[in-house]
């Protein structure tokens, strides 16, 4: 094993244990070897630490670096690629590929396996380990993420639609190959990875993972990988490091000039799939992958919270309210 990659950055994690996203990135922390900031947040509202950071995005994780707030994975993995460059997790030759097994990984296998795990054999095992009121508490707070955005929650024919298929397909790409593209772990084994591991932490339902051998080879591959030097972090701190970053990080460019926006409009980025609260602030930044605003956060000073265009909306502030309805969905009904 070789030493941690140096690097001038101070990366705070906000994540929790059980986060399967939240693993995409600590395995992706772990195949760049590097040291980072671990503060753990907690798996249900409220998240009274994170939401000064965020500006009201809860999902997890988000990553920190001085009073720059980075949202979602498919930013993450980009923002952390860029600063540690070595070893590459989207070879340019493969680029296409990676891309598209992303999308598989994290909108339709991440999705399909929440109805796996909410099954009655998942649900026991998820009661062992919350208990019955951590369970329904789990529950409504998750109904309430999927009540906002476009995708609603998960049901058992969609997963059934995407589950089974994907993991033939993995299966038989997996065949002579270490891993999904190759020999070396590229970013489409990391977002292929985190609904296996979802699932494959769950033992009411662990054991169907048994009919995929070189899954489950890959799988161990995978977390052999491990998380690379995390440091533990207290939340209190990780707000103290933002309030004490005397400068934000240095933007790539201006707003691309074929965009619709303009640097200063107030505008707020929602994500469009669920847990679409939005967030308000002043454009500073907007270009075909990223948008970055600009906040006054209480007690913080000023703040930017950058987000990836794929997934998310832009809008004049005030214009969108990003909720609908709470309805009947996988997390309300009882399994059978
Ligand atoms: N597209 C997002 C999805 C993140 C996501 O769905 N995370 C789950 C946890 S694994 C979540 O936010 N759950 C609700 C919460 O943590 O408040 C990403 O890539 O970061």
């Amino acid at each position: 094993m070789s030493p941690p990659q140096a690097s001038q950055d101070f990366m705070i994690l906000h994540h929790f244990e059980a986060s399967p996203f939240s693993e995409k990135i600590r395995l992706v922390l772990g195949h760049k070897r590097a040291t980072w900031h671990s503060v753990h947040v907690p798996r249900i509202l409220p998240k009274p630490d994170l939401m000064p950071l965020t500006g009201g995005y809860r999902r997890t994780p988000v990553l920190q670096i001085g009073r720059d707030i980075y949202a979602d994975t498919r930013l993450i993995v980009r923002e952390i690629d860029r600063r540690l460059p070595t070893p590459p997790l989207v070879p340019a030759a493969q680029a296409v590929s990676v891309r598209a097994l992303e999308s598989l990984g994290d909108q339709q296998m991440f999705l399909a396996a929440i109805p796996v795990l909410l099954s009655a054999d998942g649900q026991r095992a998820l009661t062992a380990q919350l208990g019955a009121d951590g369970l329904a508490a789990f529950r409504a707070d998750r109904a309430a993420l999927f009540a906002s955005g476009d995708a609603g929650a998960p049901d058992a024919q969609f997963s059934a639609s995407i589950w089974q298929p994907s993991l033939m397909a993995l299966e038989a790409q997996l065949a002579g190959r270490a891993f999904v593209l190759g020999a070396a772990p590229t970013l489409a084994d990391f977002a292929l990875y985190h609904p296996v591991w979802y699932v494959r932490g769950n033992t009411g339902v662990a054991d169907a993972l048994n009919a995929y051998p070189a899954i489950l080879a890959w799988a161990e591959r995978m977390a052999a990988i491990g998380h690379g030097n995390p440091q533990p972090m207290e939340s209190t701190d990780a707000l103290a490091v933002a309030c004490d970053a005397p400068d934000f990080e240095p933007l790539m460019s201006a707003i691309e000039p074929s965009l619709a926006w303009a640097a200063g409009q107030r505008v707020q980025v929602a994500a469009t799939d669920y847990g679409s609260d939005p967030v308000e602030g002043q454009l500073v930044h907007a270009d075909t992958e990223r948008v970055v605003i600009e906040r006054e956060a209480a007690g913080l000073g000023r703040l930017r919270n950058h987000f990836p265009r794929h997934g998310f909306h832009v809008a004049p502030a005030g214009s969108v309210s990003g909720h609908r309805s709470p309805s009947s969905s996988v997390y309300t009904e009882t399994a059978s």
